[in-house]
């Protein structure tokens, strides 16, 4: 593997865990929101192992969030996406497609609704903050919008409720998935949702301020000693399989929600009000031409995937790769891909360019279901 260091500077933000992640003895960060994000502890495969089998805390401060603030802040929310909201009540997590006016991805964050006026927006990595600051001018909204000192952590894998019940008590059982109760950390009030990055299960404990994040880091590996706690962080060969998807990396803004396979989050007809409304209702008519599929590449463990492989049948370009692992419990590499209509049936055998040369790939049903 090619490394070199990541030259450490203020524009590169740490989090309020950072020194917890470097005591941990983490190996490699990736920059996400302009904030440092762990991206492997002892290595991608033992990482991915101990988040199958035990439980992790993760520094996912980078999942910074948008706040929404006033009378109009439910209104801008269901302006910026195609899914209806109308069904959310306060305590409720949603996944939202964020889109422009052209249809086109800008963000698939996490909407957070604490009460009827006042959400948090916790994005994946785009600038998300200065598209909403500009719509909430220019429709003269009375809302204020800004980026609150508000840091996830995510306690992730099969033991997570145990964990999280020892640290906020046994009512953290009950968060049913995409909810989240308000719960005490030394006498601070903590938004708690069931959710995060990963199918292992868990939590996403929103810290806000910074004093707080060390003490809550250090009791989380206090109390799990005896559950082969360790810290951990989103895993690309997890998440792969999994099939969740990385804005920046599986899609942009070139791409729709429903070339994304993110056409189950979009209520377009009834989203009343919504960007890109009348440039979905069209794609969502026709259907997508091409989509996001789950590839397996044959042969041993592929590179990371740092730019996009291109897809063939014979050499006819019909696809491209954006994300790929070696895969220990599939026994192949697993991989996340966008292929065109033709040739996007399971099934369809095909040749990946990778940069060690071609390798014989198909299209899967999800790794996941
Ligand atoms: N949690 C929070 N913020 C985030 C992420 C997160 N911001 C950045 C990034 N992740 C945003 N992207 C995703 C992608 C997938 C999911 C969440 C955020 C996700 N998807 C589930 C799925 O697709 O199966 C569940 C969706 C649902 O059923 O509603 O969880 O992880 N706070």
């Amino acid at each position: 593997m090619r490394t070199a260091l990541l030259s450490p500077s203020r524009r590169v933000r740490r989090t309020p865990f950072s020194d917890g992640v470097e005591a941990a003895g983490v190996k490699a960060y990736t920059v996400y929101n302009h904030m440092l994000l762990p991206t492997v502890f002892r290595s991608v495969e033992e990482d991915y192992r101990h988040l199958k089998e035990a439980v992790q805390i993760w520094d996912v401060a980078c999942e910074r969030q948008v706040e929404l603030r006033g009378p109009d802040a439910g209104r801008l929310v269901q302006i910026l996406t195609p899914r209806d909201l109308r069904p959310m009540l306060p305590g409720q997590c949603y996944y939202i497609p964020i889109v422009d006016e052209t249809g086109g991805m800008l963000n698939d964050p996490v909407a957070v609704k604490l009460a009827e006026d006042r959400w948090w927006i916790s994005i994946a990595d785009s600038d998300l903050l200065y598209w909403i600051k500009g719509l909430a001018y220019g429709y003269r909204l009375d809302v204020l919008v800004d980026e609150p000192d508000v840091s996830p952590l995510a306690v992730q894998g099969p033991r997570a409720d145990d964990l999280m019940a020892a640290v906020f008590g046994d009512v953290v059982r009950d968060i049913r998935f995409f909810r989240f109760m308000h719960l005490d950390f030394e006498g601070r009030d903590m938004v708690v949702a069931r959710s995060g990055y990963s199918k292992q299960g868990g939590f996403e404990i929103y810290v806000e301020g910074e004093d707080l994040g060390m003490p809550l880091w250090n009791a989380l590996m206090e109390a799990g000693r005896g559950m082969d706690v360790h810290a951990g962080c989103p895993n690309l060969i997890e998440r792969v399989e999994s099939g969740l998807l990385s804005y920046g990396n599986d899609m942009t803004d070139d791409n729709t929600p429903h070339e994304c396979g993110l056409g189950r989050f979009c209520n377009t007809q009834t989203a009343i009000g919504c960007i890109g409304r009348d440039a979905l209702l069209r794609v969502a008519k026709e259907g997508p031409v091409k989509q996001i599929r789950a590839i397996s590449i044959d042969g041993d463990r592929v590179p990371l995937c740092d730019r996009f492989w291109p897809l063939r049948a014979g050499d006819k370009v019909v696809g491209r790769v954006s994300s790929a692992a070696w895969s220990p419990d599939f026994d192949t590499n697993v991989a996340i891909g966008m292929v065109r209509m033709t040739h996007w049936d399971a099934g369809t055998e095909l040749i990946v360019d990778t940069p060690e040369g071609p390798r014989q790939a198909r299209v899967n049903e999800t790794f996941w279901n």
